[in-house]
């Protein structure tokens, strides 16, 4: 049987981001993607002022129990950005709505850069540590990493033995394996960390020097359309930065808002088809 993910996170109607991201890109590797918008916005909120914000968790029972109706099952969930009073709703979902052996991808998006994203108060780290708790594969920048630990993000100078030590933590909420991003011992350099909770592997790219929205939800979403097709932990990992570097160069300098991933599509696909 073919697989079906299903994404939990926001629709940003314009911006390059969250689902409109996650479906071509998931659809792209192959696998049958299916949505459950967490709210919908007129724009994403990194960079616009003007945004509208629909919170959709009262739809989440409705739709949970249309699915049940329906018998659905999932082999993957995959979420981002979701809204403070849906980690209950999503857990209950996920729980009810798993295929046997179905996988927990969490993505926590909720900050970058030392700061928590417009719109989330300072407690939602705690709430969305609950989604995490459990998760098979779960992909935090540094910023979230910490957020999740109740520590001070240390965004640089930091060591390996310092990256090992936060990952264990990690580990320690009952997390299978770990996808750092953002980690960087070099300046020239950027990269992540994958651990399995016994080895901690890294791969790196060479930093390309400007800040680009949207760039979390491109890896996350390839890394997740990868790993249902059969990748590695680490070789998902490693082909979503890869995908992302791709994106970034493929991408106006003036175009601020988002990445042009579609342009990289292409090379998505064949290296998904490749197995590598
Ligand atoms: O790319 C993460 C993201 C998703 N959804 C919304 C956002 C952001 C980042 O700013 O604002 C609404």
């Amino acid at each position: 049987m073919e697989k079906k993910l299903l994404t939990i996170q926001d629709i940003s109607c314009f911006g390059q981001c969250s689902i409109t991201v996650a479906l071509p890109v998931i659809s792209a590797c192959g696998i049958e993607t299916v949505i459950l918008p967490s709210a919908v916005l007129s724009t994403h909120t990194g960079g616009f002022h003007n945004y509208t914000f629909r919170d959709l968790s009262s739809d989440m029972k409705p739709i949970l129990e249309s699915w049940q109706k329906e018998n659905l099952r999932f082999d993957a969930f995959y979420t981002g950005y979701v809204c403070a009073d849906q980690i209950d709703p999503i857990l209950e979902i996920i729980q009810k709505c798993a295929a046997p052996g179905a996988l927990r991808i969490v993505d926590p998006v909720m900050a970058d850069n030392g700061k928590l994203y417009p719109g989330f108060d300072a407690d939602f780290p705690q709430k969305m540590k609950r989604l995490c708790m459990g998760a098979d594969y779960l992909l935090p920048n540094l910023t979230e990493a910490a957020f999740l630990l109740g520590r001070e993000p240390k965004l640089a100078g930091y060591t390996q033995k310092e990256i090992g030590e936060l990952i264990a933590e990690l580990h320690q909420l009952d997390i299978k394996n770990v996808i750092l991003t953002g980690v960087s011992f070099e300046e020239s350099k950027l990269g992540i960390a994958v651990s399995d909770g016994k080895n901690i592997r890294y791969d790196f790219n060479p930093r390309i020097n400007r800040t680009s929205h949207g760039t979390g939800d491109v890896y996350a979403s390839v890394f997740a359309g990868a790993l249902l097709r059969g990748f590695s932990a680490f070789d998902a990992a490693a082909l979503a930065a890869d995908i992302v570097c791709a994106a970034i160069h493929a991408t106006p300098a003036d175009h601020w808002y988002g990445v042009c991933f579609e342009k990289a599509i292409p090379e998505l696909t064949r290296r998904i088809e490749q197995g590598l």
